[in-house]
């Protein structure tokens, strides 16, 4: 079902004239009402009144994550403190969380864009929709809600965490959707498996999950375990939070940006150069309907491409890739940049081995040295003689090996590997931590 279908599958000559008004509207807006951004535009002798096609937006100024950092909390509101009605966050990997703002138009509009989202992957009025992504100043939780009562699901607000209480309303309710994090959905089959129960028996049909990056391999094992469809969502808080972007279920390739709210730019992040549609760099957005915290070119630091090709689910929107990882993720691993996603890839691949993993970084003299550490599949080890976890086990000395070579292959790159027992490594019940930062120690 498309949502709306005026909006999702509008001609592209229309959807450029209504992007280019809406883009007038905004850059006017900040500059009337964000001293930041008259600043900058001043700076590089801009006015908005100079925006009189799309490529105009060339001309603008980037914005930064620091950006919003220095005009902590509220310095960036183009609206009158009267007219927020809401505040969200993310917290961040240091310091004081990024801080955004919402009017009662912003809310509609973003109920609005997490509706077609749902409808998208997969979702229909009616649906029982369990959300299990945070509530709170995350934008994750209290976003796919109002978008699932948009839709007329019948939303179940059970937040992150108490993974029994969430597997009972799974049983009782009877969801045919769910959201959360990739991580966090995978602990809560795993310990449905624990109880003696399979996962693959529940009601649910569709999953929608994002807010971490996830490979197409963790796609493979949540669809297994789970014999759902997953679809993935993306968003970011600076923009809008979930509904940015999402992937349709008839294709699952690619996520239909909402392009009618935002325009997404790829650019070369050390140039600042835009790329052309299928050339990866970095993901730049700007609002084109936000009242109380518009962005323009906003530098997600994420990674991905575009591609404008129709998509066999009727869209017309713009889709991006598979979000690869961010830079401020990126390793070095003896000169060869790795992202944390590109070691999860292979290493699902081998059957042997549990999805659950983290990448230690030590320093040694000058160079970064990355561990990875990864639990041996609870199965595998019970076929083994080993009354007690030996990590010096031939067999696990083998698969060590194994998965060393693989990762040479495939990469380019040697990490230590450590082989962990079942349920060591620490279950998600949010965002997954996947890089375990030892630097600076
Ligand atoms: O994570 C919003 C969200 C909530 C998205 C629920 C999807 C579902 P923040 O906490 O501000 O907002 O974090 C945004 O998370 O810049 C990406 O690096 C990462 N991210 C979000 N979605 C995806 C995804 C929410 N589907 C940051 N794949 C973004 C990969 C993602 N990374």
């Amino acid at each position: 079902m498309i949502f709306n279908p005026e909006m999702e599958q509008m001609e592209k000559s229309e959807k450029e004239k209504l992007q280019l008004s809406r883009l007038q509207e905004t850059a006017k807006r900040v500059y009337e009402n964000v001293p930041f951004y008259r600043q900058k535009f001043d700076e590089a002798g801009v006015k908005p009144e100079d925006v009189k096609s799309l490529d105009d937006l060339q001309k603008l100024p980037f914005t930064k994550k620091q950006d919003l950092r220095d005009n902590y909390p509220f310095g960036l509101f183009a609206a009158e403190m009267k007219d927020v009605v809401r505040i969200h966050g993310s917290s961040g990997t240091k310091g004081k969380p990024t801080i955004v703002g919402y009017t009662r138009n912003d809310l509609d509009m973003w109920s609005e864009l997490v509706a077609r989202s749902i409808a998208a992957a997969g979702g229909q009025p009616g649906d029982m929709f369990h959300n299990a992504y945070g509530y709170g100043l995350f934008t994750g939780g209290l976003g796919l809600h109002y978008g699932a009562e948009r839709l007329g699901c019948t939303t179940t607000p059970v937040s992150g965490g108490n993974t029994p209480r969430q597997i009972t309303l799974i049983q009782d309710f009877q969801p045919r959707g769910i959201a959360g994090t990739p991580s966090y959905i995978l602990n809560i089959a795993e310990t449905m498996e624990k109880m003696g129960l399979d996962p693959r028996e529940t009601s649910m049909e569709y999953g929608i999950f994002g807010a971490e990056p996830w490979s197409e391999e963790m796609r493979a094992t949540l669809e297994e375990k789970l014999n759902l469809k997953a679809i993935d969502i993306y968003g970011l808080s600076e923009v809008l939070g979930p509904g940015v972007s999402i992937e349709c279920h008839e294709a699952q390739d690619g996520l239909h940006i909402q392009d009618d709210n935002f325009i997404a730019e790829i650019i070369d992040p050390k140039t600042g150069e835009k790329l052309d549609y299928g050339e990866e760099g970095e993901l730049v957005f700007t609002s084109l309907t936000k009242e109380a915290f518009p962005v323009i070119r906003y530098r997600t630091g994420d990674i991905a491409s575009l591609n404008p090709e129709p998509c066999k689910c009727g869209r017309t929107t713009i889709r991006m890739s598979r979000i690869k990882g961010r830079y401020d993720d990126m390793l070095i691993i003896r000169g060869v940049n790795v992202f944390p996603l590109e070691i999860e890839e292979p290493l699902l691949t081998v059957s042997e081995l549990a999805p659950h993993y983290q990448l230690v970084v030590t320093k040694e003299g000058p160079l970064d040295k990355v561990e990875l550490q990864v639990e041996v599949e609870e199965k595998f080890l019970a076929g083994l003689d080993m009354p007690k976890f030996d990590p010096e086990h031939s067999a696990l000395l083998k698969l060590q090996g194994k998965l060393s070579k693989i990762i040479r292959d495939t990469l380019n790159v040697t990490t230590g590997i450590r082989i962990m027992e079942p349920g060591s490594i620490p279950r998600s019940e949010g965002k997954a931590v996947r890089v375990v930062d030892k630097r600076n120690q």
